[in-house]
């Protein structure tokens, strides 16, 4: 019973908060975080991806250099991209750089999160942390809510019609 409700704070409570907020902010950070989301592994797997768009608010560029969770044994920044007409999907060791005031999308498709060995099952609803690593704002710790397959694309893309602050 203890470890169901230490499961549901950890777990259910940033989903709650995130509902009733478009968008999450890491403590003073200038990076805005939206649509931060694990995809629910197939049954069976333990290997999924996550995405999320990172907003940089700030007058200086920075980087995302790498995530960590303790969901996953090993979270790596990857990249799909189209070779020959094959799907290649490669990790990303520069990390994702985002100018001023510009977007970055990661997105299926292209830029994601891979968690390899994720230690629990996870379903759609829950939410877990992922600490994103930036080269100028530091750590910044996002709940990211596990929902299944792909979002559908007006969903994905709305933050660019109200996205305004
Ligand atoms: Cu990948």
């Amino acid at each position: 019973m203890y470890r169901q409700i230490m499961f549901f704070i950890f777990c259910f409570m940033p989903a709650f908060v995130l509902a009733g907020h478009h968008e999450s902010k890491g403590h003073g950070s200038d990076m805005h975080i939206m649509d931060a989301w694990i995809k629910e592994p197939l049954s069976g797997m333990d290997t999924t991806a996550a995405y999320l768009l990172i907003h940089n608010h700030s007058e200086d560029s920075d980087r995302l250099m790498g995530v960590v969770t303790d969901l996953a044994e090993v979270a790596e920044i990857h990249e799909m991209t189209l070779v020959d007409g094959v799907m290649k999907m490669r990790r990303v060791d520069a990390g994702v750089s985002i100018a001023p005031d510009e977007r970055a999308s990661l997105e299926p498709g292209g830029l994601h999160i891979m968690l390899f060995n994720v230690n629990r099952e996870i379903h759609a609803g829950e939410a877990y942390v992922i600490s994103l690593n930036f080269k100028r704002s530091g750590q910044v710790d996002i709940p990211f809510i596990v929902k299944k397959g792909v979002k559908p694309k007006s969903e994905q893309h709305d933050h660019h019609h109200d996205h305004d602050h």
